[in-house]
């Protein structure tokens, strides 16, 4: 079978979902994107897409931004589960959907939406993914970045001050409050939902290629 053909002939299967879902810096963004960059040329711009978690943090924008501060962004309650689960479900039935876009300096979501089409693979990662019983039923795969934490703060350490403005103190303070205790809460508990569990984090080759040779065999 050519390339085209394949292509075609895959376009009428229900598409695959798989989410990664680990503590927060643990790599999934790093793990889900390499996968994504690495088999665009093979699937096309029409056959792989990622959606991301973070992009359904509620809509803020009626708080006033001392209110927003103490949102907890660790806890389930602070994404809005409801419509993600409503557009993984569009996108298997291949609708394209709007999807919310986020902005982390003001903790609301902007008045723009990004279109995301409905593909036969769609990565989705995100902290809390497993934690609410419908939107996990929506995943095929399911796979967990088990990243030691100490390694987590680092890589949130580096990557926030320089991606999300934040200062030390702020990282260290919301650290304490939420993100830590939320892990104990709510993600190490949901790993035993994962059908795979990833060591080291998002530069785990094997993992990446194991995941790519599952998802050839899929598309196919
Ligand atoms: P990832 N987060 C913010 O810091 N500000 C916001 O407005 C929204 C979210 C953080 C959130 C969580 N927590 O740990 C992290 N806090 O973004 C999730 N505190 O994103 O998985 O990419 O690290
Ligand atoms: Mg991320």
């Amino acid at each position: 079978m050519n390339q085209t053909k394949a292509k075609n002939s895959v376009q009428h299967k229900k598409p695959t979902v798989i989410a990664i879902a680990g503590a927060s810096a643990s790599g999934k963004t790093l793990f889900a994107q390499t996968i994504y960059d690495e088999l665009l040329a093979e699937l096309g711009a029409d056959g792989i897409s990622i959606i991301k978690e973070d992009a359904y943090y509620r809509d803020q924008s009626h708080m006033t931004m001392s209110e927003r501060e103490k949102t907890n962004y660790d806890a389930p309650n602070a994404f809005e589960h409801e419509l993600l689960c409503k557009q993984i479900g569009e996108l298997t039935q291949g609708k394209n959907v709007d999807c919310p876009v986020y902005c982390y300096k003001t903790h609301t979501r902007i008045d723009e939406t990004i279109k995301i089409n409905s593909t036969p693979i769609i990565l989705v990662e995100g902290i809390l993914l497993f934690c609410n019983e419908e939107l996990r039923n929506s995943f095929d795969i399911k796979m967990y970045m088990d990243t030691p934490l100490d390694i987590c703060l680092i890589r949130r350490i580096q990557r926030d001050t320089v991606e999300r403005g934040r200062s030390i103190d702020s990282i260290t303070n919301q650290y304490l409050d939420t993100v830590r205790p939320m892990y104990y809460q709510h993600i190490e508990p949901s790993k035993s939902y994962a059908d795979i569990v990833i060591t080291r984090g998002g530069k785990n080759r094997m993992a990446i290629e194991l995941l790519k040779a599952k998802i050839r065999q899929l598309t196919k």
